[in-house]
């Protein structure tokens, strides 16, 4: 059976299985805190605490390579200096790939079987806030699921009040009082959204769009996690600056986020 059939003969299943192969491939038992690493992330979370296992994502149940550049393959278990045990995802299954929201939730549901209470998810977006210039990182304070679907299947009808943890969010604040909060617009993609889109997501509330978080939150707040959220804005959503961003400024933006947010990262899960 290939990962994808095995995965969607029984998600909850496949999740048990890839939590017992991590537990006996790291030689942990139990993780504490899991970490998805989205786009601009993927060094944040050298400051974290040591690595003491890698695995390639594909050699573990259910998951599959990604699809796309920049986002690294791989699950780490990584010890931090209070003793917790962090599981980082590198891996992250985009909606857009196509390979159903079974796989993009799966390593989600995966930290949640290997024991993680605390579910960090990262991602790189688009900003409706002029403030936010390239590389600024931005609480999640909630979300809005634009991609009609969801990870839960059959009557499973799960209270999304205060799915982003205010207990979190005020941590981060005290690591940095300096940070704003936004709500996050999960849209499909994989184009980004036209102009009109982007005023469309102001008005019913938006001020974070991307394309993805929302629906690992989900499954995460279904599987009994507390849930964190944290973008880091790389560039202005389409015509919101009247003048257009270079993509050489935002990955040097991007890159000079780096130091500050695997900081802020490293700080808030020591907190934790
Ligand atoms: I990086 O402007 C990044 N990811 N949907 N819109 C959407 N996703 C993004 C954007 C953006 N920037």
């Amino acid at each position: 059976m290939s990962h994808t059939e095995f995965l969607n003969s029984d998600p909850f299943n496949a999740a048990r299985d890839a939590a017992a192969y991590i537990a006996e491939e790291t030689g942990v038992d139990t993780h504490d805190v899991a970490l998805v690493l989205g786009s601009g992330w993927g060094d944040a979370a050298h400051l974290i605490g040591q690595t003491t296992a890698t695995l390639s994502a594909d050699e573990v149940p259910g998951f599959s390579s990604p699809s796309v550049v920049g986002h690294v393959g791989t699950i780490r278990s990584v010890l931090t200096k209070d003793g917790k045990r962090a599981l980082v995802l590198g891996a992250r299954t985009h909606y857009y790939e196509g390979k159903g929201v079974r796989a993009v939730v799966h390593g989600v549901r995966t930290a949640a079987a290997a024991g993680c209470k605390t579910l960090v998810l990262t991602n790189g977006c688009g900003g409706l806030n002029e403030d936010w210039n390239p590389g600024t990182p931005v609480l999640i304070s909630d979300h809005i699921n634009l991609t009609a679907t969801s990870p839960l299947e059959g009557a499973t009808f799960v209270d999304l009040t205060d799915l982003y943890s205010a207990r979190i969010r005020a941590l981060a604040r005290e690591v940095d009082p300096s940070l704003d909060e936004g709500v996050y617009a999960q849209f499909t993609g994989p184009h980004y959204e036209t102009p009109a889109e982007v005023q469309y997501a102001k008005h019913i509330g938006a001020s974070l769009v991307g394309m993805s978080t929302a629906l690992e939150a989900i499954a995460g707040r279904h599987a009994g996690m507390e849930v964190f959220g944290i973008s880091l804005v790389t560039n202005l959503a389409a015509g919101i600056s009247p003048v257009p961003l270079s993509h050489e400024e935002v990955l040097e933006a991007g890159e000079a986020a780096g130091p500050r947010i695997s900081k802020l990262l490293a700080e808030i899960i020591a907190k934790l």
